[in-house]
């Protein structure tokens, strides 16, 4: 008995020893300790708990004067959002306001949520063996990176900077040393006056999302982007706690489309698929965006969750290092594609720790494919989005089950062959 006790008190030990040095990998020559993101698991609201109170969007027809509407109904204009749709605050709510006849529709504004979850600390750093891959010090770590085949374009196709690829998330940390020379002008939309920026991110999300897309490449530091080649550009609509609602996502991708976005990333959404959001995609599309969005994180097949459930968008799901599913992914047959989003390891804002962190989520795993289709557009400029679309399907590797599946869509993507082929 008491060997057996014995046995088992050196094998936790040892377990509690990986433990601590999976935590431990060199950056700089230094040894930086890698966390895993602390946050809520995205909530599995009910539709009707997604509604802001006295916040309505309402479609004006043509000619209508915002100001006259918002004065005549008692209404506050907050913010313009884009083809003639406006966001108000007020008493008069969404039954009033349907009612008056210089509305197309009106709906109460809802809130977002965020794909992404705590992420389980990594194995053990593994050794670089390899001496044909970037010189990012923790690219070993970055699975993600050679999975999806990058490791065998990154030389040659890095992508082009005319290729602007739009992250409307919580912003970029434009101190970053991994964003420097990356980033274009952004907007941010969590301003009470929304204004030039986006270039701060006081949450994380956005930044880590774009670490995977656009952190600078064979720099000697950090991480590996897909796509270090193309241009980022931050639309910040999540504030410094993870808030955002859907009529500040509508204008972002309007807004993004207006300023050259070829592609837009989004990695969030909410269990209702509005007029203004649907507006604003099917907007994208017209403009020839390539729009990419996260499935979620329900890990069930019930929760529909908007855009990555929409028909507009490419819905992402997530899988693993082995190609796997990855179990907190959304799955039914609106999955697109998947992408690794178990324990990403990417850039994280400098204020809130040495740069780098993993977090999981089908946050992670759409913006490999957002980077992907950067780089088709790269090769192919002539493409429309449908003809990118198409091709980062058609390449997919067929995984866990044969055929179009509801867990991984047309498949994992391959960024080798829907760049080579
Ligand atoms: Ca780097
Ligand atoms: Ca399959």
């Amino acid at each position: 008995m008491l060997n057996h006790f014995r046995s088992h008190s050196v094998l936790a030990l040892t377990l509690l020893l990986a433990a601590c040095q999976s935590q431990t990998v060199p950056i700089q020559g230094q040894n930086t300790r890698l966390q895993g993101q602390n946050s809520v698991r995205q909530a599995s609201a009910q539709p009707g708990n997604q509604a802001i109170a006295g916040e309505t969007i309402v479609r004006l027809k043509a000619g209508v004067s915002p100001q006259q509407y918002a004065r005549e109904n008692r209404l506050e204009l907050v913010m313009p959002i884009g083809l003639n749709m406006y966001l108000f605050r007020g008493a008069s709510g969404v039954d009033v306001l349907r009612r008056d006849e210089r509305s197309l529709w009106a709906e109460a504004n809802t809130r977002l949520t965020l794909p992404v979850q705590e992420a389980r600390l990594p194995g053990s750093m593994p050794p670089r063996t390899r001496t044909d891959l970037p010189d990012d010090p923790l690219l070993p770590a970055q699975y993600g990176f050679t999975v999806t085949g990058t490791d065998k374009i990154w030389r040659t196709q890095p992508g082009r900077p005319e290729v602007i690829v739009a992250v409307v998330d919580s912003g970029i940390d434009g101190s970053h040393p991994e964003f420097q020379g990356q980033l274009v002008p952004g907007f941010d939309f969590t301003l009470k006056e929304p204004a030039p920026g986006g270039n701060v991110d006081g949450y994380g999300h956005g930044t880590h999302v774009a670490g995977v897309i656009g952190a600078r490449s064979n720099n000697g530091i950090g991480v590996a982007g897909v796509a270090p080649g193309c241009k980022l550009m931050p639309v910040r609509i999540f504030n410094d706690f993870g808030h955002s609602e859907g009529a500040r996502s509508a204008a972002a991708v309007i807004w993004a489309v207006d300023h050259g976005a070829k592609v837009i990333n989004a990695s969030w959404g909410s269990p209702m698929e509005g007029e203004a959001s649907k507006a604003a995609y099917q907007y994208a599309i017209a403009k020839d965006v390539v729009f990419v969005a996260a499935v979620g994180n329900s890990g069930k097949e019930d929760t529909q969750y908007y855009p990555g459930a929409s028909e507009e968008a490419i819905g992402v799901a997530a899988t693993t290092d082995i190609d796997g599913w990855a179990s907190f992914s959304t799955f039914g047959d609106w999955v697109d594609i998947a992408a690794p989003g178990k324990a990403i390891l990417s850039t994280y804002p400098m204020s809130k720790g040495n740069g780098y962190r993993i977090m999981e989520g089908t946050s992670m795993a759409a913006p490999f494919v957002t980077a992907a289709a950067a780089l088709v557009r790269s090769q192919h400029p002539d493409w429309t989005q449908a003809q990118v679309r198409a091709q980062l399907e058609r390449t997919a590797k067929d995984v866990i089950m044969t055929g179009k599946d509801k867990y991984a869509g047309h498949g994992r993507v391959d960024i080798a062959r829907a760049v080579l082929e």
